[in-house]
């Protein structure tokens, strides 16, 4: 028996995991990690599972290719042939990746998706960030300079908590990385502080909560325009960072007074003004607001509302408000001013964002012939066929591509379109560091876990990441992959020692001498830490070897105020009033006085699930971890409905298992996401198989600035089936 102490990579909030092994690699137990200081030993049943997802016997052990519909196990000397064949067919602008939210939770994803994207020279380029978090980005970028400047809610000191479409009681936080979010919510509420909480469900984060406002689907933005007016109307504005912008945005809201604005959200005036009030009287407050606010029409809007507010109540940037983590590995600030719109999607010219178009037109690329039509993919754990809006489509159109490689542990409804399956080891043979999530902590914090098992003949998925960009970069299957780290590490060490700061004027070569790491992947971890603004290098303390020595991870600090250094606009102060947002509020008045639909759908998250995997994993599924439509029995019994029901939407139609709950407002229904596991070779999944809800979601309406994909307020019917 051996323990091993592991960061858990299976969600944003990751917690210190106490893991014993048996003689033989097997997981024996998974613990909290009491000693990890920012987890203190947390734990949920998914974590508790990894075990189980470890020795999944559908998970992939070798290479797949597929010929005509036979898949056949192959050596990984003929997986990589197969795709420097399957790329060399098709020329660089016709090719496209897709990146999926794992991506977020590994370190290849982290230190090698940039590399596989130039690589495959294209622009063609998507992820799961259009079907997520694209409206944070855009609206961080246009006001604060940086789209990944996110600031958080200071969960642990703040006396006013204001959530919107989140419910981390299931989720466990999303950009707010907060191990045992459930208890610093209670420890909110035990110091005497207040949580209101925004959804057209009342979840169990609601039931948690001093106060639940149920709100119309996809209307959150008028909601906090509403919020923002009656700050500015009753003079309750305290701004306390560097800012312009204030009166260009008294003047936008200037009529989206609260009673305009409960029109369309459902919220009574009344409270829209008094959760105005409540924010301003607080000794300190924080809006928070997720995914039930990014994946809707006005996204980007709300996005910017949810800042303008904080700013406006004196709450961006300091202790108690929202506040920007500062991570270890970050890197020196880009001094170009954001935009978006640098080229527009072909087919139907949407904007690019952050350097990626929307995964809502990735069918239409695929489908629509003409030149830089896309011929060939590569996926990295994703599932868009699942997860992207009318996904249903986006299936047929996978099946139409020349080539197809996709790197996934399992063979699932997207990876089964796929020429060449790249399976990952097993997540204990990898090291993790979370270099996405650690810039949306709540308190700094730096974990590194490395591999605790060593890996058994099959390449790690760094490995077989570097390989693919090498592959696509035309240097052949069988280059050597520490080629692409010792690339990388060398800009690194050259940008650091040209810059201004303590590196400057010293040999990179002897720089990279000192760096210390089993394999090219540490060695970049190590150069990060020590360049970062804790590190070695920086007049700190921080190196891998550091992070080594320290297995239950490092407690950086409570978050600290960084206005105006980590501001990257070109006036240098933070821009409350971006022009492309006001210029979208035409479209948000447009829709102030439009019909609500009968019905609505949204979606839900279960705390036993992830997206569209783990269920095949036993213990997690089954219960109420199950793909029903909740619907209001008022609903139910008006229209006389019984056991399931037909739903429509402009997209398709589905038949679904009801399960009538007060819980949800009248008029909306909500259908979880990432099931539809019909036919699947995941034996367990496939028998609690559950339908796919982005049959309906449909992929022509997004959010115009971010072009991301609306999942939240879909128009549908309901019927008696
Ligand atoms: N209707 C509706 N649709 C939604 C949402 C919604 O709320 N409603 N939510 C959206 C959101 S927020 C997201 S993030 C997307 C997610 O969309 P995707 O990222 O496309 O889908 P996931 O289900 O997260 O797919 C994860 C894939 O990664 C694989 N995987 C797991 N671990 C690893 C690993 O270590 N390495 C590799 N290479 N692969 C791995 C899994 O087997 C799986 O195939 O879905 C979106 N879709
Ligand atoms: N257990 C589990 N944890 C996960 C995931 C998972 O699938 N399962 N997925 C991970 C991923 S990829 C992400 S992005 C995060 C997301 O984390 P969260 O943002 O916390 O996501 P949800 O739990 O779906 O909560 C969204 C809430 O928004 C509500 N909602 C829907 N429409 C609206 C609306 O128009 N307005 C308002 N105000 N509310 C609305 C829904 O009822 C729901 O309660 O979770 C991550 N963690
Ligand atoms: S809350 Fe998230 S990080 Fe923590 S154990 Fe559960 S799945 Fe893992
Ligand atoms: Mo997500």
């Amino acid at each position: 028996m051996e323990t091993v102490h592991r960061t858990c990579p299976l969600c944003e909030a990751v917690c210190g995991l106490r893991i014993t092994l048996d003689d033989s690699g097997r997981v024996a137990e998974v613990r909290g990690d009491r000693d990890d200081p920012f987890s203190r030993g947390y734990i949920c049943p998914k974590g508790a599972s990894l075990g189980r997802l470890d020795e999944d016997p559908d998970r992939l052990s070798a290479p797949l290719v597929r010929k005509g519909g036979e898949w056949r196990e192959v050596s990984w000397e003929e997986a990589f042939a197969a795709v420097e064949e399957g790329l060399a067919r098709v020329p660089g602008p016709a090719r496209a990746v897709y990146l999926g939210n794992p991506n977020a939770h590994t370190m290849a994803g982290a230190q090698y998706g940039s590399p596989l994207v130039r690589a495959l020279g294209t622009r063609n380029v998507f992820s799961a960030s259009t079907a997520d978090q694209m409206p944070k980005h855009v609206a961080s970028g246009l006001m604060f300079g940086d789209p990944m400047a996110i600031p958080v809610p200071d969960l642990d000191r703040t006396s006013y908590l204001l959530m919107l479409g989140a419910n981390p009681l299931e989720s466990n936080g999303s950009l707010c990385t907060a191990p045992d979010f459930p208890g610093r919510l209670k420890a909110l509420r035990g110091r005497g502080g207040r949580l209101v909480v925004v959804d057209p469900r009342r979840t169990r984060t609601a039931a948690l909560a001093d106060e639940h406002v149920f709100v119309r689907p996809g209307t959150d933005a008028y909601l906090l325009a509403g919020i923002a007016h009656t700050l500015i109307a009753e003079d309750l504005v305290t701004v306390r960072v560097p800012a312009n912008g204030l009166a260009e945005v008294a003047g936008a809201l200037r009529d989206l007074t609260p009673e305009a604005c409960a029109a369309a959200c459902g919220v009574p005036a009344d409270v829209v003004v008094r959760l105005a009030r409540e924010l301003a009287a607080a000794p300190s407050a924080a809006v928070y607001a997720r995914i039930g606010t990014c994946t809707a029409e006005f996204g980007t809007i709300a996005q910017w509302l949810v800042e303008v507010v904080n700013a406006l109540t004196g709450n961006l940037d300091r202790p108690g408000g929202a506040m920007f983590a500062r991570p270890a590995t970050e890197a020196p600030g880009r001094r170009r001013p954001y935009r978006t719109g640098r080229w527009h999607s072909r087919v139907r010219g949407l904007p690019e964002t952050n350097g990626e178009l929307p995964v809502a037109t990735l069918a239409d690329e695929i489908e629509t012939p003409g030149e830089g039509r896309i011929r060939a993919l590569v996926t990295v754990a994703g599932n868009p066929v699942l997860s992207a809006p009318n996904g249903a489509r986006l299936g047929r159109a996978l099946a139409g591509l020349e080539f197809m490689v996709s790197v996934d542990p399992y063979l699932n409804e997207t990876t089964r379109h796929a020429d060449v399956v790249l399976p990952p080891p097993r997540v204990l043979r990898s090291g993790h560091y979370d270099f996405a999530l650690l810039q949306f902590a709540v308190r700094n914090y730096a974990r590194y876990s490395p591999p605790a098992l060593p890996l058994d003949g099959r390449p790690s998925e760094a490995e077989i990441l570097a390989r693919l960009a090498m592959i696509a970069a035309g240097q052949g299957a069988d280059a050597d992959p520490a080629a692409l780290d010792e690339l990388v590490l060398g800009q690194m060490l050259r940008a650091a020692v040209d810059a201004e700061g303590p590196l400057h004027g010293r040999d990179p070569a002897e720089l990279r001498a000192a760096l210390t790491g089993a394999d090219g992947a540490e060695r970049r971890l190590d150069a990060m830490l020590r360049l970062g603004p804790y590190g070695e290098w920086n007049g700190g303390k921080l190196s891998l070897r550091t992070l080594l020595d320290a297995p239950h991870g490092l407690d950086l600090g409570p978050l600290e105020p960084r206005i105006p250094g980590n501001l990257r606009t070109a006036s240098g102060v933070v821009e409350l009033a971006p022009r492309p947002i006001l210029d979208d509020l035409a479209r948000l008045r447009a829709s102030l006085g439009r019909p609500a639909p009968e019905f609505v759908l949204i979606g839900r998250r279960h705390l036993r699930s992830n997206n569209s995997w783990l269920h095949n994993v036993g213990p997690l599924v089954g219960g109420t971890n199950r793909c029903t439509l909740q619907i209001n029995p008022a609903d139910v019994a008006r229209l006389g409905l019984d056991g399931t029901a037909v739903v429509r939407s402009a997209a398709g139609e589905l038949s679904v298992p009801l399960e009538p709950t007060e819980t949800i407002m009248p008029g909306v229904v909500s259908l979880p996401h990432g099931w539809g596991h019909e036919g699947s070779p995941q034996a367990v999944a496939a028998r609690n198989a559950g339908v796919n809800v982005n049959v309906l979601t449909d992929e022509t309406v997004v959010d115009a600035l971010s072009g991301n994909a609306v999942f939240n307020g879909v128009p549908v019917t309901i019927a008696a089936s």
